[in-house]
């Protein structure tokens, strides 16, 4: 199966982000693949008007932090949308299991807990350079699609709520 460049999307199926704010949470593990993927998501909900004083970067630990990251963006930011980029990779021991696992259902629930989006942007790779091609590199940026996820996210919610 040939793999989706995750910066290639449909330009006008977009919403304007003009009037959103959002919160990006990132992990500071594997930051040469999470510091592009932060970069990628910021440089997409500007290309789609978000402005800069409605971005708001704060960076965790590691991916398992990012569930509580967030939620403090949630209560304490003020944001629309919050989104959490990580990057986990096989190692020896089964650590990516548990990392994976917490911060999946951890971002699951707070979407429902609070009602907004909160969008996983987690990459979970068997090596570094999938990683590496997965933010910037030959299949796109995570963070591209996470940003354009958020925006969509919220365009849905006001638009049921009109
Ligand atoms: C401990 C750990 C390991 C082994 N691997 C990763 C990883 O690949 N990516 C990542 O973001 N974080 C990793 N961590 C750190 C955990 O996410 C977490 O920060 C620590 O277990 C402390 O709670």
């Amino acid at each position: 199966m040939a793999t989706k460049n995750l910066s290639e999307y449909d330009l006008t199926s977009v919403p304007s982000a003009e009037q959103m704010r959002f919160g990006i949470v990132v992990a500071e593990w594997n930051y040469e693949v999470t510091g592009p993927l932060a970069q990628g998501a910021a440089d997409t909900l500007k290309k789609h008007g978000a402005k800069d004083e409605n971005i708001i970067i704060k960076h965790v630990p590691g991916t398992f932090e990012l569930t509580l990251g967030a939620q403090y963006l949630a209560e304490f930011a003020h944001v629309d949308a919050i989104i959490a980029l990580g990057c986990v990779i096989q190692g020896e021991t089964r650590h990516f299991d548990f990392i994976c696992d917490g911060v999946t259902q951890g971002i699951t629930s707070l979407n429902m807990k609070y009602n907004k989006p909160f969008i996983f942007g987690v990459l979970t790779t068997d090596n570094q350079q999938q990683a590496l091609d997965r933010a910037g590199g030959k299949l796109g940026n995570k963070g591209d699609e996470a940003a354009v996820t958020a925006i969509k996210m919220l365009a849905l919610k006001a638009d049921l709520i009109k």
